[in-house]
């Protein structure tokens, strides 16, 4: 190397050779700097899982990058001179390779983004952040969407993104004449209803290194390291990808919020961890499941639904994230304070989908999206849970977890703490609802028919106390009305004797200990 380099910051979700800080670069007069730091690994205590899939991806992509002509520096976690943060690591990085300039793909958290922001004061250098072109919509565009809008409704940009990708269009069209197919999906589970295993990956040599690093250093962290079968490179990822369009995308859509004891994944795809941290193109995931369509593998009902929860709600997160933060991190629009329980971490709770759920995010680092929304979520929204806690929670305990993806999907789609920018109306649900959806009330020692009292569901009184205690500020929304004149039609008895029973119930909840989330 001759000329003096650049310095390209790869982090531990930008693990793709596409990246954008890559480009226009030439590997001769480029270095790329991966960093394993403890700030990242310890800013919440996260999943044992989630660490495993990180560092052990980041080291499999490093070996990528070299076969491919990059000079790669990697700083490992036990590097003795590894300072831990990334902006020293980047400091150090620039001098040890006497660089020119520093070039990086923007970062999916605004904790790091300001980071970023002071690197060229500390470094003397020129510091270009570059948009993630992973995304679909850059987010200048989305501020664009947003600015001349009153209401910020997914299905509206959508639709853009439909149309700026192409994905299911018949020319100006939408495929099948319509854009959304939901009416079609979602249906409860039948008896019998036997998912596909899922597919995992047996840990390498690389993998079992990590595992054995993270057991000896994060070994007091949640979660299990015992099942890890995440894919970490790319040619597992596409496999994974695959074995889902063959498997699982057919039925994904009719069973996309059926949850079923022994079938913790049922028909989801699994692939959020990959695409996240980069191993896996959202676009091109989307374009092999039209092509499932297409190809009439795939009913358009389940490749809509699939596409819409990727280029939708995926794209539509994230910029709602970036047009709202830092705010969103304290948006508490229900006043909402309560801890965390105990039994989020532990499981131990004769509430048996709760159970279920915190048992499949131990093993797996996962749950699939009605467990998060309609187990976990719910039951935070209508016990009136404090939203950094659950936030906290949620951004340790899944695989595929950064605070742009994790933050407005707790505080917008499941907390209501948003105020409602994001979905018009709290998805607040009783016991009767998790009874469609799921096998898990049969054996619950709890009664979802019961409405109050000690054995009763305790969401079915939740449910009212939660919109009785909130009146004032979602009593006017038109998608509540019949829910508030059903509770304002009850007898004064009726209503005082819920309200008793919910509160009796959430006196019951023992606040999680510290240490759970963060040290
Ligand atoms: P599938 O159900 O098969 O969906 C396919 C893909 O669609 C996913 O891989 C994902 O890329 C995308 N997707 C679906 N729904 C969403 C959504 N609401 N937001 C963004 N992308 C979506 N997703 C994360 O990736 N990281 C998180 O930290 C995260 N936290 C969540 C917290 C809560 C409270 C809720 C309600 C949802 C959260 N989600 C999060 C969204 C969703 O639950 C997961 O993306 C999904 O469960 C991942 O599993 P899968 O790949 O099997 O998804
Ligand atoms: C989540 C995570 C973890 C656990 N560890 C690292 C790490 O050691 N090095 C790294 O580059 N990235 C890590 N990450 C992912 C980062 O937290 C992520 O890149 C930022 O939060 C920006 O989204
Ligand atoms: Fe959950 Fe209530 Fe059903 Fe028990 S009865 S599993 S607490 S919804």
């Amino acid at each position: 190397m001759t000329k003096r380099p650049v310095l390209v910051p790869i982090l531990g979700d930008q693990l793709t050779p596409a990246i954008s800080s890559l480009a226009d670069r030439k590997s001769d007069d480029t270095v790329v700097l991966m960093m394993e730091v403890a700030e990242e690994t310890g800013y919440v205590r996260h999943h044992q899982a989630k660490i495993a899939l990180i560092l052990s991806a980041m080291r499999h992509f490093a070996d990528e990058l070299r076969a491919g002509g990059w000079r790669v520096d990697y700083i490992a976690l036990d590097d003795r001179a590894n300072t831990g943060t990334f902006t020293d690591e980047v400091l150090r990085a620039a001098k040890r390779h006497d660089a020119r300039g520093i070039q990086v793909t923007e970062p999916g958290e605004w904790r790091v983004r300001r980071m970023m922001d002071g690197w060229a004061e500390a470094s003397g250098l020129r510091v270009r952040v570059l948009g993630d072109t992973r995304f679909v919509c850059p987010l200048p565009d989305f501020y664009a969407w947003a600015a001349p809008r009153r209401e910020l409704r997914m299905e509206w940009f959508y639709r853009d993104m439909r149309r700026r990708t192409g994905l299911l269009m018949d020319g100006d069209d939408p495929a099948g004449g319509r854009w959304n197919f939901d009416p079609e999906n979602r249906s409860g589970p039948p008896p019998g209803l036997n998912p596909p295993a899922p597919m995992t990956f047996v840990p390498d040599a690389i993998t079992r290194d990590v595992i054995d690093l993270v057991r000896a250093r994060f070994g007091h962290h949640f979660g299990s390291l015992d099942h890890f079968g995440w894919p970490v490179m790319r040619a597992d990822a596409q496999a994974l990808l695959e074995r889902f369009l063959a498997e699982r995308l057919p039925l994904f859509g009719q069973w996309q919020d059926a949850m079923l004891s022994d079938h913790d994944t049922m028909f989801h795809a699994l692939l959020s961890p990959a695409i996240n941290c980069g191993l896996l193109d959202p676009v091109e995931v989307c374009r092999r499941a039209e092509a499932e369509y297409r190809e009439g593998r795939a009913p358009l009902a389940a490749v809509e639904g699939f596409i819409r929860q990727i280029i939708g709600w995926r794209e539509y997160i994230r910029g709602m994230y970036w047009l709202d933060m830092p705010g969103m991190a304290s948006a508490n629009e229900l006043n909402a304070t309560r801890p965390v329980p105990e039994f989020w971490w532990t499981g131990d709770t004769p509430m048996r989908c709760i159970a279920q759920t915190v048992r499949a995010t131990r093993d797996n680092a996962y749950a699939h999206h009605i467990q998060r929304l309609m187990v976990m979520g719910n039951f935070a929204l209508l016990s009136g849970l404090d939203p950094a806690q659950v936030a906290d929670w949620f951004l340790a305990v899944y695989a595929d977890a950064y605070e742009w993806v994790e933050l407005p999907n707790v505080a917008g789609m499941a907390l209501h703490a948003d105020g409602g920018r994001l979905a018009s109306k709290p998805y607040a649900a009783s016991g009767a609802y998790i009874s469609r959806m799921s096998d898990y009330c049969g054996d619950c020692a709890y009664k979802v028919k019961l409405k109050t009292g000690p054995q009763a569901c305790p969401f079915n009184a939740l449910y009212w106390h939660f919109l009785d205690r909130n009146a004032s500020r979602l009593g006017r929304n038109p998608r509540l009305a019949t829910a508030y004149a059903t509770w304002r039609r009850m007898s004064e008895d009726k209503r005082a004797d819920t309200l008793a029973s919910a509160e009796a119930f959430l006196m019951t909840l023992e606040p999680a200990a510290p240490g759970w989330a963060r040290a």
